[in-house]
């Protein structure tokens, strides 16, 4: 599906560090690609409510490290999925008697124009389940073939046991699983499965509900094999960074990477790193769909605030942190905002007043890049450019407004 506009990115002086991130898996920091050619896969929203601030943040997230591999020369390939079938969507259109394709629809468009307003650079490819449904389709054959599928009253099943790996992403016990597991859209408790944490791969048909032609019968596809076959179809079987809400990190990428490498027999199959996203709260509880305690980007950018300050809001947290959204914080950002503007102009190019050709813009430039490359600190970046903003209205800093606006722009994602 059609993905949204990218912004400009301009092009800095110099090269990045390499850019590291914690790897769930590992649990260390970990340099986030080697290669000249970065890949990365991060899950997309299901879209039947608009983007809250918990997704932009995942989202912002991982448009920092897209921006600084780039920056360090790196080209990027990114995909991200849309989940437009499954429970939730089709649970809340049948509340609403609207039907689920035009819930969909509509909350597609309206998160493509949020990430476009917050500058995020968008996806090569944003790919649907639904017209993945082929691909889907041949990925559970690929299952079936190496014997790691069983049928269960028609729904179908992946064994768990047919992965010598189960386990490597988010190295958690088996209880822990299962708590886990039937808390996010599995179903450890039902009777007859040969493992309680087996995921389903296809759901038989169900009344009223949509369903595909597949050689296990009509129906529609399991949550995990979407991103498994998704990304690897188009990264390759294996790529960089696999990122989403710590929410994912089990069952979601567990089993996504599992059924990747019974799939393909390929035991280094899948994400080398797994990126995983603070979440966010409002009033101390995650805010959630199913949860109803939103603050939608759409709604903020409705009510005239810039959505630079939105984005500086996020940034403002690290990504890896649980934090409260609170107005308080997009009063700051919005204060900051202004700031750096008021900065930016007053530094702006008047090499005559001040010395040195934008002396503090390449101080500066310097210090973003190295507190983005650890582990996309973009509170420590932010806290850089506070502290060149006032030496830049004490008088200081002349001639580095052009370099430091380009700098926010490029690395952080703030047009200035
Ligand atoms: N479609 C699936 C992924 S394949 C999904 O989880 N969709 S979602 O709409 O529920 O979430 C989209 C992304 O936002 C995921 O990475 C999820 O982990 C993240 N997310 C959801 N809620 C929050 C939150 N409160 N804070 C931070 N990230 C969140
Ligand atoms: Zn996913």
């Amino acid at each position: 599906m059609d993905s949204w506009p990218a912004p400009a990115v301009p092009s800095l002086p110099g090269r990045a560090p390499e850019t590291k991130i914690w790897d769930t898996a590992t649990g260390n920091l970990a340099v986030a690609a080697s290669g000249p050619h970065a890949t990365l896969y991060a899950c997309g929203i299901t879209p039947y409510d608009a983007t809250h601030m918990g997704h932009a943040a995942t989202y912002v997230a991982w448009d920092l490290l897209i921006r600084a591999w780039r920056d360090a020369g790196r080209q990027v390939s990114y995909v991200q999925n849309v989940t437009d079938v499954d429970d939730p969507l089709l649970e809340r259109a049948d509340r609403d008697g609207e039907d689920w394709r035009e819930l969909a629809e509509r909350e597609i468009a309206l998160y493509r124009s949020d990430m476009a307003a917050l500058r995020v650079v968008p996806p090569d490819h944003l790919i649907g389940a639904v017209e993945a449904m082929p691909l889907i389709e041949r990925f559970n054959q690929q299952l079936a073939d190496r014997g790691s599928v069983y049928e269960l009253e028609a729904d179908v099943y992946f064994t768990r046991f047919a992965d010598p790996d189960f386990g490597s992403v988010s190295g958690l016990d088996t209880a822990t699983m299962a708590e886990l597991a039937a808390e996010r859209g599995g179903d450890p408790g039902r009777p007859c499965k040969k493992d309680p944490l087996d995921p389903v791969v296809w759901t038989a048909e169900r009344p009223g509900e949509p369903s595909w032609p597949s050689d296990f019968g009509p129906g529609r596809p399991g949550w995990h094999v979407e991103c498994a076959a998704i990304a690897t179809r188009y990264l390759g079987e294996e790529f960089d960074v696999q990122a989403g809400g710590r929410d994912l990190v089990f069952p979601h990428h567990e089993m996504s990477a599992s059924h990747a490498r019974v799939a393909l027999a390929n035991r280094k199959a899948f994400a080398r790193r797994y990126a995983h996203a603070g979440l966010v709260r409002l009033g101390g509880d995650k805010m959630s769909k199913s949860l109803g305690n939103l603050v939608f980007v759409s709604r903020l950018l409705a009510e005239g605030h810039d959505p630079m300050a939105v984005r500086l809001a996020l940034l403002a947290h690290h990504y890896r942190e649980d934090w409260d959204w609170t107005d308080a914080g997009l009063a700051a950002a919005t204060d900051r905002l202004a700031v750096w503007r008021a900065a930016a102009s007053a530094a702006d190019g008047n090499e005559a007043q001040g010395g040195g050709i934008g002396a503090a813009g390449l101080e500066l430039l310097a210090a973003v890049r190295e507190r983005i490359a650890d582990d996309l600190d973009a509170p420590g970046a932010v806290r850089a450019v506070d502290e060149w903003a006032a030496a830049a209205l004490a008088g200081g800093a002349a001639a580095s407004g052009p370099l430091v606006a380009a700098t926010a722009d490029a690395l952080l994602g703030i047009a200035l």
